[in-house]
């Protein structure tokens, strides 16, 4: 006959869970993992209470056992719940335990350090330029930086030995058959009107590559072409456009000049110089001592490139400029090496207005 009676488990039941009731209190004041896990030993491990419990399972009528094994499994699982809730209590208490210490208080609102982002001075420019080309009308064609020899030399030109390659040296792209790194934003002429027909007046910023590096080179740079094509398109038209945007650029600060220049694209061809910032018009090393500095070249379309497109000649006539946007940023700003742009110099390029 078993001395073990179902009000024994019972009692017993009772017994560890006010135990465990006080001792949860206890830790409730000061929770720890540690404190918890060394609670969960004591009640539910290998010789912890509720196992001991469970022990007496042998001494007990057979007829008893199921009800007996509710009673413990009761205890056991109200044990093991107040121990989850216990974990998450202790952990919560870590966490508030760390931001109480912490030197700052992480709930106030943020305090401006009063430290801005700016944009790029060469993006400040072209946003500049396309504000002013947008007011006349023009709109904005995307193209390639790594095209056709086709589009950034051929079409545009320049036979495969003429000398005028030599002039734009670049990366020419070995697996692909005459693919190269764009030298100017020329090759837009090509893809333009080869997709659409006259008349057109676009205007095309983007990164060019030569194989340059100076003060006033450097070997990526940014060109914007602006391309016009038309019935009795004029090169006093192509004036009228390139003063108006300088002078919404430089105002009447800086004098310009044209003068003639050859590209095998265009006939006539030009250049445009702007006075030296830095000395003036005097000299300086920046201008070579010329007091100009070249900030773009510009034409009218060859018959040649039209016919590379099949546009008819006879009845289109157009003109193109492309200027450098960094040389441009260069003057605008007055910096003294246009590599500073490309430097990644922080407190250099934070000076620079959002307004130019
Ligand atoms: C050209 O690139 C012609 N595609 C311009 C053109 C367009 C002529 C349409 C006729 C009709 P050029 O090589 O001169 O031309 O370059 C134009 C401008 O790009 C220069 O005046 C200069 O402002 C800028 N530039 C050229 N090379 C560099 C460089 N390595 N670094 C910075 N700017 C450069």
């Amino acid at each position: 006959m078993s001395d073990v009676t179902l009000n024994t488990i019972q009692d017993q039941a009772n017994q560890v869970e006010s135990a465990f009731a006080e001792q949860k209190s206890a830790l409730a004041a000061n929770p720890s993992a540690k404190g918890v896990e060394e609670l969960r030993v004591a009640f539910l491990g290998r010789k912890g209470q509720v196992t001991s419990i469970m022990e007496q399972m042998r001494n007990i009528s057979k007829d008893d056992r199921p009800e007996a094994g509710k009673i413990i499994n009761k205890t056991r699982s109200k044990i093991e719940s107040a121990i989850e809730e216990l974990k998450a209590e202790a952990e919560e208490f870590l966490i508030q335990q760390k931001l109480d210490q912490a030197p700052i208080d992480i709930s106030l609102p943020v305090q401006s350090s009063g430290a801005k982002g700016s944009l790029h001075p060469v993006t400040l420019m072209r946003r500049v330029l396309l504000k002013e080309f947008r007011k006349l009308g023009f709109t904005v064609y995307d193209g390639p930086e790594v095209d056709l020899d086709l589009y950034n030399f051929s079409s545009l030109n320049f036979k495969d030995d003429h000398p005028a390659r030599d002039m734009q040296d670049t990366f020419f792209v070995k697996d692909f058959d005459k693919t190269v790194l764009r030298t100017h934003t020329s090759n837009i002429q090509i893809h333009a009107l080869m997709n659409q027909q006259p008349p057109l007046r676009v205007v095309s910023p983007g990164r060019t590559y030569r194989c340059d590096s100076d003060l006033t080179h450097t070997p990526m740079f940014h060109q914007i072409e602006c391309l016009v094509v038309d019935q009795n398109i004029s090169m006093g038209d192509m004036k009228g456009v390139i003063d108006t945007f300088l002078k919404a650029i430089f105002g009447d600060d800086l004098e310009t000049r044209l003068r003639p220049s050859y590209f095998p694209f265009v006939e006539p061809g030009g250049e445009v110089d702007l006075q030296c910032v830095s000395c003036r018009g005097k000299g300086c090393r920046i201008c070579s001592q010329t007091g100009w500095l070249e900030i773009g070249g510009l034409g009218m379309i060859h018959p040649n490139v039209f016919e590379a497109v099949g546009v008819d000649s006879e009845r289109y006539t157009g003109f193109a400029f492309g200027f450098g946007i960094d040389r441009i940023a260069m003057l605008r700003y007055g910096l003294q090496d246009l590599r500073q742009l490309f430097e990644g110099n922080q407190q250099f390029l934070g000076q620079f207005p959002i307004q130019p």
